[in-house]
């Protein structure tokens, strides 16, 4: 399998040559979930994924509809926010969707400009440009819709001094879960309708100044059941990654019609976060009751030096410590990747996580594409949505 990804070209290289972006971003700024219940929630990402409490916005900052706690672990800032009564169109969000991904921002010098560009070039407004101000400098931000009733906030905090926005205070809290070495967002994944993944592939590239940098057709990703099509779209720079998954058919159901059927529409499937000890992530996340997925079968491993060929040898961690962490591995023509998937983090099979320490790999792990999938299968099946 992985002779399927030496022959692609990342392409990475071409990206925006002699051109200019007319959307520079610096990195992720934050992800903002809604859910039904944020104090809750916060503890569950402080306790099990080692966040830390960082800001709060509630009652008694003087937000009398919404409450919103941000734990940040390295450069990875979440958002969890949940409304105070009926009338707050968070609910409506809510019961459509589950608790879920309801903003990806992105950190840009120009907030203004960002949003003329994108909503010139046919992007749906949000939030037109805004500046947020606390007496501790300001910022700005404006927002687009993306697939689904997804959203993308622009954050500018050029002279920003205070925690995290105005509006928030810093949120200092007695019980503090040490870290598990989560490091920045890698990609975020979305899944989207039938037929409509290269549309969305279209609109990062006209709207957004995106490029194509990988492709996955139903003939590389599938299983004995099911199908899917991803695209991975990437800004010039490389920082943000989007893939975006469209189920395909198979003999059953494919996990991306499940998303679908339970989220009520197209939505963010999967957040990766990097580590660079995986093994200790890992480790650390299994003690505090993280659940993943089933753990590959023997066979896996038994093929992973022929599947790796010349980079078997580069292989710094233990193959069995892998296998009993259920961690599995892939490599390209750049080096090669370390990653696992939690189950959904919601009882609707909804929103998971993927953990990845890329070791040169650039990839987004093809060669574990089928262990993985039936993996989820499995899950499936034990849900009796397969
Ligand atoms: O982001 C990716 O492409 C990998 C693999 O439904 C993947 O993490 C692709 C599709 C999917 C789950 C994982
Ligand atoms: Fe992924």
């Amino acid at each position: 399998m992985s002779k399927d990804i030496k022959s692609v070209n990342y392409g990475l290289e071409k990206i925006f040559e002699g051109a200019q972006d007319f959307l520079p971003l610096l990195g992720t700024d934050y992800v903002e979930f809604y859910v039904g219940n944020a104090k809750q929630a916060a503890h569950f990402y402080k306790t099990a994924f080692g966040f830390q409490s960082y800001a709060y916005k509630g009652l008694e900052t003087g937000s009398k509809d919404s409450v919103s706690y941000v734990l940040k672990q390295d450069k990875i800032k979440l958002v969890l926010t949940t409304p105070l009564n009926s009338k707050s169109p968070i609910n409506d969000h809510i019961v459509k969707h589950g608790d879920g991904v309801k903003v990806i921002a992105l950190w840009v010098e120009d907030a203004r400009k960002a949003y003329e560009e994108t909503t010139s070039r046919g992007a749906k407004s949000f939030m037109e440009p805004a500046v947020e101000t606390d007496g501790k400098g300001e910022v700005v931000r404006s927002g687009i819709y993306t697939y689904g009733e997804t959203v993308h906030m622009f954050v500018e905090r050029k002279n920003y001094k205070g925690t995290f926005l105005p509006g928030f205070r810093a949120w200092k809290s007695d019980y503090n879960p040490s870290p598990v070495g989560l490091k920045y967002i890698d990609h975020m994944v979305g899944n989207v309708g039938w037929g409509q993944m290269n549309k969305w592939v279209k609109w990062y590239e006209d709207v957004m100044g995106f490029e194509n940098f990988l492709s996955f057709d139903d003939k590389q990703i599938h299983t004995e059941y099911s199908a899917l099509m991803s695209k991975v779209m990437s800004n010039g720079n490389g920082r943000i990654k989007f893939p975006i998954n469209e189920p395909a058919k198979g003999k059953k159901k494919s996990q991306i019609e499940e998303y679908l059927d339970f989220y009520e529409g197209s939505g963010v499937q999967h957040i990766a976060v990097a580590t660079d000890d995986i093994i200790n992530t890992v480790s650390q996340l299994r003690e505090r009751g993280v659940e993943f997925l089933s753990k590959p079968p023997e066979a896996y491993y038994k093929a992973v030096p022929g599947r790796l060929e010349e980079h078997s040898h580069q292989l710094r961690e233990n193959i069995e410590t892998l296998k009993k962490l259920g961690i599995m591995i892939d490599a390209d023509e750049e080096g090669y990747l370390l990653q696992i998937f939690t189950k959904p983090v919601e009882d609707r099979p909804t929103l998971f996580f993927e953990i990845i320490q890329r070791m040169g790999a650039r990839g987004f792990g093809a060669g574990n594409f089928k262990a993985l999938f039936e993996a989820i299968e499995r899950e499936q099946a034990n849900r009796g949505t397969l």
